[in-house]
């Protein structure tokens, strides 16, 4: 696990400085293995131009060492490199529970820079031996309990007491509680972390979660306090579909606090048969679906300090472990992230009030209240309202989503719950004592610790207004991995969703950690012959076998490579793609073409407004087309990967595929004559383009088919579903089209983003005709219509996109459209290697443009002018600008070089 300083120096009197250090540790999942931690840092300067050209990393075991400039883990030396993230330590082999303290200097372009401030990891538990004691739990549902449909299960709580010998040097606690744990050490919460830890196929791999809690232990007597809940560990639920859903069993927990003495000596307090157990606490149920039920009454106070009498507590039993190998989780948990105020409460009858967020999100509502023992407060989520102002749960299928309250009277009480989370925006309350009032209540928004990593506006209110709901959809489903929705009985995490959407994504947040901790679920959900479900990790067992949902292996690596230069998860699953691959293609490949698909365009505008899916043929794309186009597109992204990596005969092997397909599917589907693919659906003629399929000179003829169907037949309104729209925005302004997709971005009726906006959407609907169709599918925060669009809006409008030849944005290309009616946007993106910020505006001929290019990178500066001599940085000629170079004219842009720095541009006056 890993213990992270962020710091920010500020060097006084230098040019040039190092903040964010960053370091990420890998673990090899079988956890035999030496962790090689990377390292990353940031430069900072206000200079023009910098650029590193070398630098030098220490790691050492003590603080002292470090500060008298030892590195006694690791000195690299002056390393001559531009190279800063990534960078893997190469130092004495790191042990379990070891921690290293690291700082790093660089010298750059314009002079050097003093040590960075310090950091420090810590190093897991690496090997299994190094686990000491055993699981516990009970076996067994307590008496109150029952296992139905809607099974109830108390959460478990466990204690034991324990003596600190000596003076305590330092005390790590690692803690895997499954299926959620919450951990006390004399009575404190220790850690801000919910819902934790990170859910998995737990037969497969369980999440360790570590804490340093020096601080927290106290001379002699010490007690630790589990509670365990059940999440996805305790899934007694639905429990009519046994073959769908997998159970893993109770909760239960292994427990390990490792103390090192000042003298040097060492203790380990283990999870053993001396702990004590019982069911009979406040927590009566909790289920991910249903809700919590906390029974205050029962609260046992002082349980998880010393002195506690335990003696109705039975003893806890050892337990069989869960299958899976312990992992280090290497992502975030989640946390509660932000607080909201509720902005109404209305009376809809005796006892029934009604609670408007204002924001349809993912999490829980804190409660505060005073009543008479016994009182019962129900809290009833939702989305929406019926006409009649009621609750309206019918999209939620049989997800009871309510939390009771049982009063336990006196002074005011505050509560919230421990092991579940709703997705809702109105909330039921009745049985309140009293009145409630918006003081009562808080909206506790739950999600991944992600960073925001960007913003975007524009001068175009409703591109506003979508992006915002969609900066709130994305948040709302990452959970320990993305799930679809956060609302109904589902909640899993399904492939197709993101198989672009985590590019999208990774605009608005740091997602590097969730995605590569997903691509592990992925692979631990692959089965022997080389199957990936379409749900990962399998809490559904989703074997079809279909291309375009479990395409998203190889696009999240592709996405982390891209976005974050991180070419990790590639190297670690690549063996895995190509078996997935070699095995599509061996078991569905007929007359040249694969043929096995599941979902088709998943979720069309259908022709009448409360169907779910359409029936109508001419609106769907053929399955042979959509499978065998996008594993084109998988055989050219499998080609980089085999060149990255070194495999030539590899990357030869995948474009010959490529080829052979593409000559099978324009023979299958191609009708030069009317440029036209199948049936001419907008899916069917954007996929061949956009993959590079469509034979040389017939391009314009494809587009033109796209742009008939979009704007002649459809009147000016999207056309696709879950595939095509992953392409959509990107496929038409790269050919020439941006007009056509800021229409559709533009839009607000039927079918368009904006259609949502317009009906009162605060979140990304499940379906284009979210406000009308059946609600047996039909979510009102689902991510998954989003497609490109966030990336357009970010490297379209905004202008800020990695160039491939130099991932992670270590080369930016600043391009924004110049599209009629679109008068500004100011976007900036928090990248690896610093921020970057693209900020125009456009008024007549003249356009504005403030940007800021991080250090250590370069950016392609795209500025409408009708030559350069019409381009000014500053008050200067741009190209005499100081860290600007004139490169070229391209159509009626003048393109710049520029080093990092802020400039401001302006041409066309
Ligand atoms: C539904 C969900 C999910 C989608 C699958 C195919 O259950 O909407 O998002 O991926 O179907």
């Amino acid at each position: 696990m890993l213990f992270l300083m962020l710091c920010a120096t500020q060097l006084m009197g230098q040019a040039v400085s190092v903040v964010n250090l960053r370091t990420e540790l890998l673990v090899n999942p079988v956890g035999i293995d030496v962790t090689l931690p990377r390292l990353s840092w940031e430069l900072k300067s206000s200079a023009r131009g910098v650029e590193q050209t070398a630098y030098q990393v220490l790691v050492a075991s003590t603080p002292e060492k470090l500060s008298g400039n030892e590195g006694d883990l690791w000195s690299s030396g002056r390393v001559s490199s531009d190279v800063s993230v990534h960078v893997r330590y190469q130092g004495t082999a790191l042990k379990s529970n070891e921690r290293a303290y690291w700082k790093v200097k660089v010298w750059t372009s314009r002079g050097e820079s003093a040590w960075s401030s310090p950091a420090n990891f810590s190093i897991g538990l690496l090997n299994y031996v190094d686990w000491k004691g055993r699981w516990i739990g009970v076996d067994k549902p307590f008496p109150w309990d029952s296992e139905t449909q809607w099974s109830r299960l108390s959460a478990r709580y466990l204690r034991k007491e324990f003596e600190a010998k000596k003076a305590v040097k330092r005390a790590t606690a690692y803690i895997i509680g499954l299926g959620m744990y919450e951990l006390y050490l004399n009575g404190e919460k220790v850690g801000d972390q919910v819902l934790a830890p990170a859910p998995t196929d737990y037969f497969k791999g369980v999440k360790y979660n570590a804490f340093d809690v020096t601080s927290m232990l106290k001379p002699g007597k010490n007690a630790i306090g589990t509670v365990l809940g059940n999440g996805r560990y305790y899934t007694m639920r639905q429990d009519y579909k046994p073959y769908k859903i997998k159970n893993f069993g109770h909760p239960k927990m292994l427990f390990n606090l490792l103390v090192e003495y000042a003298d040097g000596s060492k203790d380990v307090v283990v999870s053993d048969d001396s702990w004590k157990l019982t069911g009979n606490g406040p927590i009566r149920s909790n289920n991910e679906y249903d809700g919590e039920e906390y029974d205050a009454t029962k609260e046992m106070p002082g349980w998880n300090k010393t002195g506690f009498d335990d003696k109705d507590w039975q003893k806890a039993s050892f337990v069989q472990e869960p299958g899976g190998t312990y992992e280090a989780q290497m992502n975030e948990n989640m946390k509660v992230m932000a607080t909201l105020k509720p902005v109404s409460i209305k009376k809809l009858k005796a006892n029934t009030y009604i609670m408007d967020m204002g924001q349809n999100f993912a999490g829980w509502i804190r409660m505060r209240v005073k009543g008479a023992k016994g009182d019962t407060v129900k809290l009833r989520f939702g989305e929406n309202l019926q006409a009649s102002g009621e609750l309206y749960v019918r999209n939620l299928r049989d997800a009871r989503s309510t939390d009771t309250y049982i009063v336990k009277g006196g002074a005011q009480e505050s509560w919230e719950p421990s092991f579940i989370y709703h997705g809702f925006r109105f909330v039921e309350i009745t049985g309140f004592p009293g009145t409630p009032t918006l003081n009562d209540f808080d909206g506790r928004v739950v999600y991944d610790e992600i960073k925001t990593t960007g913003e975007f506006v524009t001068s175009n209110l409703t591109i506003n207004q979508v992006y915002k709901n969609a900066w709130w959809g994305v948040l709302s489903n990452y959970k320990g991995m993305p799930v679809d929705c956060p609302q109904r009985n589902e909640r899993q995490p399904w492939l197709g969703d993101r198989t672009t959407g985590s590019y999208g994504e990774s605009f608005m947040f740091d997602n590097s950690r969730i995605y590569a901790k997903w691509l592990d679920d992925i692979h631990q959900s692959q089965k022997e012959d080389g199957s990936i479900p379409d749900v990962a990790p399998a809490f559904w067992r989703y074997y079809g076998d279909n291309v375009t949902w479990p395409a998203t292996y190889i696009t999240v690596a592709e996405m982390l490579y891209r976005q974050y230069g991180d070419l990790e998860s590639v190297r670690e699953h690549y063996d895995h793609m190509k078996k997935w691959m070699d095995y599509m293609a061996g078991k569905y490949t007929q007359d040249g073409l694969i043929t096995k698909d599941k979902y088709g365009d998943w979720c069309v505008p259908p022709e009448s407004k409360e169907l779910i899916h359409s029936r109508d043929p001419k609106r769907q794309t053929d399955g042979v087309l959509l499978a065998s186009a996008t594993y084109i597109r998988l055989s050219f992204i499998m080609e980089e990967f085999a060149r990255l990596l070194g495999k030539p005969e590899d990357a030869g092997d995948f474009s010959s595929r490529a080829s052979a397909i593409k000559a099978a599917f324009n023979q299958k589907f191609f009708d030069a004559s009317k440029g036209q693919y199948s049936n001419n659906t907008i899916t069917a003629n954007l996929l061949p383009l956009v993959y590079d399929i469509v034979p040389e000179g017939a391009k314009e003829n494809v587009v033109r088919s796209i742009a008939d169907k979009i704007m002649v037949e459809n009147k000016g309104h999207i056309g696709t579903g879950v595939i095509g729209t992953q392409w959509l925005m990107r496929g038409l302004s790269r050919n020439g089209r941006s007009d056509i997709a800021y229409k559709l971005a533009s839009n607000r009726d039927y079918p368009s983003w904006g259609y949502m906006v317009e009906n009162g959407a605060t979140t990304i609907w499940e379906l284009w005709n979210g406000n009308t169709a059946d609600p047996a599918m039909n979510s009102g925060n689902h991510v998954m219509l989003l497609g490109d669009l966030v990336i357009w809006y970010y490297e379209n409008l905004g202008g800020i996109k990695s160039d491939p030849s130099a991932p992670g944005f270590k080369k930016i290309i600043m391009k924004p459209e110049v599209i009629e009616g679109l008068n500004s946007a100011k976007a900036s993106y928090q990248s690896v290697h610093g921020m970057i910020r693209s900020d125009w505006k456009r008024s007549g001929k003249s356009f504005n443009w403030n940007i800021t290019v991080p250090s250590n990178t370069k950016a392609l500066v795209y500025i409408p002018a009708a030559a350069a001599g019409k381009v000014k940085e500053g008050k200067k000629s741009a190209s005499s600008a100081e860290g600007v170079k004139f490169v070229g004219m391209e159509g009626d842009r003048a393109v710049f070089e520029v080093g990092s720095g802020d400039y401001s541009f302006s041409s066309g006056k």
